[in-house]
């Protein structure tokens, strides 16, 4: 109930209102140039248009390598029409490194908070990112800079560190079980098994998959992010069944794992 949870957004989730193309927010956006950016490449907002529920928490997310935002903008709409201020960015260049990719989510979360034209719909204390490929390398690295983000959903992350043990952020990693170019076994899984294990964390494997998968429009990494991001930077209990017990391996999913229930 809201009265119990200041944080809560919108009504009470079902199985398919997570899986809809569009969630109970109207969505307004508003375009960031490169030349207004600072530390990042620009990029779009998407929000929820009303004021009338006050703030939301927001999230950055980060393209891959060689890639333009226009290769995750789907999860703008997607993700904003459920009750969160979203940031899709570009980089300062493609061929930016995971590293840099980190500091750059991180640059766009402060610019959202600080200087933008929707600072005030924002709750500056709950804040996530996300990111494909080494932008998802990048939102590893984010959350190790900046234990303070309450969610990290890296889809199909590429990086050449293999071992978070600072992470203090719970951790959504999405791999792809036919990924050859950052492959699960080399990237997605060492990743998830070297968080902390006393950490909210958890790894899904889409099943029937490629690196790419995240760049189109996909209902599996959507519903399960949407809880992930719920249920942490939200701390909206609402959506824990759907993430535990962890999804049982499906036409989707080839494999999941996870601590559940959850810890924090
Ligand atoms: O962002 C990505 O797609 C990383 C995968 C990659 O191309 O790595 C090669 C250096
Ligand atoms: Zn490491």
């Amino acid at each position: 109930h809201a009265a119990d949870n200041p944080y809560e957004r919108g009504p009470a989730p079902t199985e398919s209102s997570i899986e809809a193309l569009r969630g109970p927010y109207s969505v307004s956006q508003t375009s960031v140039s490169r030349l207004a950016a600072t530390g990042f490449g620009g990029g779009t907002i998407y929000y929820p248009t009303s004021t009338a529920d006050g703030t939301f928490g927001a999230i950055a997310i980060s393209p891959g390598f060689t890639a333009l935002e226009s290769s995750i903008s789907w999860l703008g709409p997607r993700l904003a029409s459920q009750g969160f201020v979203v940031f899709t960015i570009d980089t300062l260049t493609t061929v930016d490194q995971p590293g840099s990719r980190g500091d750059q989510l991180l640059a766009a979360l402060d610019y959202l908070t600080q200087r933008s034209s929707v600072r005030n719909r924002v709750d500056s204390s709950r804040l996530g990112v996300m990111g494909h490929s080494m932008g998802g390398g990048g939102s590893l690295e984010a959350a190790k800079t900046r234990p303070s983000l309450q969610a990290a959903i890296p889809l199909t992350p590429w990086n050449l560190d293999k071992t978070w043990p600072e992470l203090r952020t719970p951790t959504l990693i999405f791999g792809a079980d036919g990924d050859s170019i950052a492959p699960v076994a080399s990237h997605a899984e060492p990743f998830y098994t070297n968080l902390p294990s006393s950490l909210d964390r958890a790894y899904l494997e889409l099943n029937n998959a490629t690196h790419f998968t995240p760049n189109s429009s996909n209902t599996t990494i959507a519903k399960y992010s949407i809880s992930w991001l719920k249920r942490f930077i939200d701390n909206d209990t609402r959506y824990e069944q759907f993430l535990c017990p962890l999804p049982r391996p499906s036409l989707t999913i080839e494999e999941s794992r996870g601590n559940c229930p959850h810890t924090s």
